[in-house]
């Protein structure tokens, strides 16, 4: 009988089956270069019906599936353990947009499709697929539907899960179920669909979705505002709230030190107020009508904002290419404190009124344990989601800071517990979070999720070792 690379070569051609070092380097290691694991081959089919016929395979001989979209996750969700014993199941080459439906607002593509190319195909078919983040010039919508990505628009769209409304998945035993049916009503039973988003490839692998789409506005601004504590942060988020409703579409928070990192490693962006302030807040304004009248709501939103001394200063991008600038600003935190050295990530969701109180209380608690660490705290406000990064003291040993890590993450996700929030807001748990969660699900909890795992992959070949 052949063997099962040949098997794999036999069913998609033997072009996309990768077995080299050079060919397959860039597979294994995670985006934050933090962990590199090993695999028998990265398996790269190019339809629902190649992905099933490889899934079949490695039931056949047992082989475990890392399933894998653009390799932009944060978590060590989309690279393999060093055991070398799985595949990584590479959705790339599944990138079609299968059908645009105006009427119905939807989209139905490819779980390989990149996140920009959704966008932009949606925009040429003159509507808007909202979902946004700073790597969606690489991630896949597979992927994001697989960790339920958040992004920058959550605060009016909400995450990926809500702007899904079918699925077609390959399940652990290869077969296809497919639920691309796109209905925005279907009390049928069980929400199969709400299993798999989220699942982070553990349950089966997503092959296609149907996407929802909005309107386009007819008007986009973008503010940056100043101000000198996340509480008045929060009090901005009111007033803008208030005086917006649903035309309020970002709102994102970033610490001093944040930008001071990104004009440092990026010295081709500024900041542009002339004094330093110890918050930003990034506003957008996405509008119905025109921009008179997001530009009215804007200017009374920033108005009262200063009349009542929320903020001390604020600038509002006149153009296209000014809203992009102010937008690349928050977009580069990520690279900027890379680019300072090695960090401790958290992705932590909290109360939204209680936000201030945590980072009030959680800042001088990791100050007590690691005098002169450094908070490079940002994050989408407006859903409550804050991203609460810690890098080592100025001049400290990156090496010797991250070998404290898990002390690190206990100070910090024991105060999230404490305010009553989640360790994963929008990330995941992949293999990052694996064990930390155990600390913080009942077992109740924990053990229907490990029943739901059983039940739709007793051979525990979907991703072993994530999540659970
Ligand atoms: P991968 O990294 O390849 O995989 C992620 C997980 O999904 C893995 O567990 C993988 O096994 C699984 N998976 C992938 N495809 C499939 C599939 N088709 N079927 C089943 N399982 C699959 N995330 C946010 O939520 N919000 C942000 O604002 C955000 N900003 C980011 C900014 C930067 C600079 C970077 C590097 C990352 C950011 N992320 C953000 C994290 C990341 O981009 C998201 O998690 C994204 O959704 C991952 O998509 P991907 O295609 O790269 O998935
Ligand atoms: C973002 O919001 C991403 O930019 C990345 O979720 C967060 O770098 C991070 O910790
Ligand atoms: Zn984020």
């Amino acid at each position: 009988m052949k063997n099962f690379l040949d098997q794999c070569r036999d069913a998609i051609g033997p072009a996309h089956v990768l077995t080299g070092e050079k060919d397959t380097a860039s597979y294994l290691t995670d985006w934050r270069q933090r962990f590199t694991g090993k695999a028998l081959a990265v398996v790269k089919p190019a339809s629902t019906d190649e992905v099933a016929a490889i899934v079949r395979l490695c039931n056949q001989f047992q082989v475990p599936v890392v399933p894998q979209g653009g390799n932009t996750g944060l978590v060590l969700g989309s690279v393999p353990d060093t055991s070398g014993s799985a595949i990584v199941l590479s959705l790339t080459r599944l990138n079609r947009i299968r059908f645009i439906d105006p009427i119905s607002n939807t989209m139905t593509v490819d779980a390989g499709c990149i996140l920009e190319q959704l966008q932009n195909a949606a925009a040429e078919a003159g509507r808007l697929f909202p979902l946004s983040l700073a790597a969606e010039g690489s991630c896949t919508i597979g992927g994001n539907l697989s960790t339920n990505a958040g992004g920058t628009a959550v605060l009016r769209y909400g995450n990926t899960r809500e702007l899904c409304l079918g699925l077609e998945v390959v399940t652990a035993q290869g077969e296809i179920w497919s639920g691309l049916r796109g209905l925005r009503k279907d009390n049928t039973g069980y929400d199969l669909r709400d299993l798999f988003i989220g699942a982070e490839g553990t349950l089966g692998i997503i092959t296609a979705a149907v996407l929802k789409l909005f309107p386009q506005p007819k008007a986009q601004l973008t503010a940056l505002a100043a101000m000198r504590t996340p509480d008045d942060a929060l009090r901005l988020l009111s007033l803008a709230q208030n005086h917006c409703g649903a035309a309020l579409t970002g709102f994102e928070l970033m610490s001093q030190l944040c930008l001071q990192l990104v004009t440092k490693h990026f010295p081709q962006m500024q900041l542009p107020f002339a004094e330093e302030s110890a918050q930003y807040v990034l506003l957008e304004l996405s509008d119905s009508e025109s921009e008179e009248h997001a530009m009215a709501m804007l200017e009374s939103v920033i108005g009262n904002a200063l009349e009542q001394d929320v903020i001390q200063d604020a600038v509002v991008a006149s153009s296209i290419a000014q809203s992009k600038s102010l937008w690349n600003l928050r977009e580069h935190i990520t690279l900027a404190q890379a680019a300072e050295g090695k960090n401790v990530k958290h992705d932590v969701s909290i109360t939204i009124s209680r936000i201030g109180d945590f980072i009030r209380e959680t800042d001088i608690l990791l100050q007590q344990n690691f005098p002169g660490c450094r908070m490079v705290t940002f994050g989408h406000l407006g859903d409550g989601n804050l991203h609460y990064n810690v890098s080592p003291p100025e001049n400290a040993s990156d090496e010797a800071f991250i070998a404290q890590q898990d002390a690190v993450n206990r100070v910090v996700h024991d105060s999230v517990h404490r305010f009553g929030g989640s360790i994963s807001a929008e990330h995941g748990l992949g293999a990052l979070k694996r064990d930390e969660i155990r600390l913080y699900k009942s077992d109740v909890e924990i053990q229907l999720m490990q029943s739901i795992k059983r039940t739709l992959d007793p051979m525990n070949l979907m991703n072993p070792g994530k999540v659970l």
